[in-house]
């Protein structure tokens, strides 16, 4: 059940900000954005680049249609739970 709301949040998540503007489906680079501050903003300072959101939309747009769908979108969340569970793990070794 906690994957299954996990997942549903992601989908929630993702569709809040993909329905703001244009395409409802996917997320437009101010979309993206705006998820990113909204939603993982402590990723978002963390890193000191500030060319970040052009980095991670070009990253994540694999059809390079300008957008990021949710297929692509997941790409991402997968990719930072990886880099979390490493941190977590390190972290129980102390
Ligand atoms: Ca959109
Ligand atoms: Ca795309």
């Amino acid at each position: 059940m906690q994957l299954e709301n996990a997942m549903e949040s992601l989908i929630k998540v993702f569709h809040t900000y993909s329905s703001k503007e244009g395409d409802k489906y996917k997320l437009s680079k101010a979309e993206l954005k705006s998820l990113l501050q909204g939603e993982l903003n402590d990723f978002l300072t963390a890193s000191k680049d500030p060319m970040v959101v052009e980095k991670i939309m070009s990253d994540l747009d694999e059809n390079q249609d300008g957008e990021v769908d949710f297929q692509e979108f997941v790409v991402l969340v997968a990719a930072l739970t990886v880099a979390c569970n490493e941190f977590f793990v390190e972290s129980m070794k102390n």
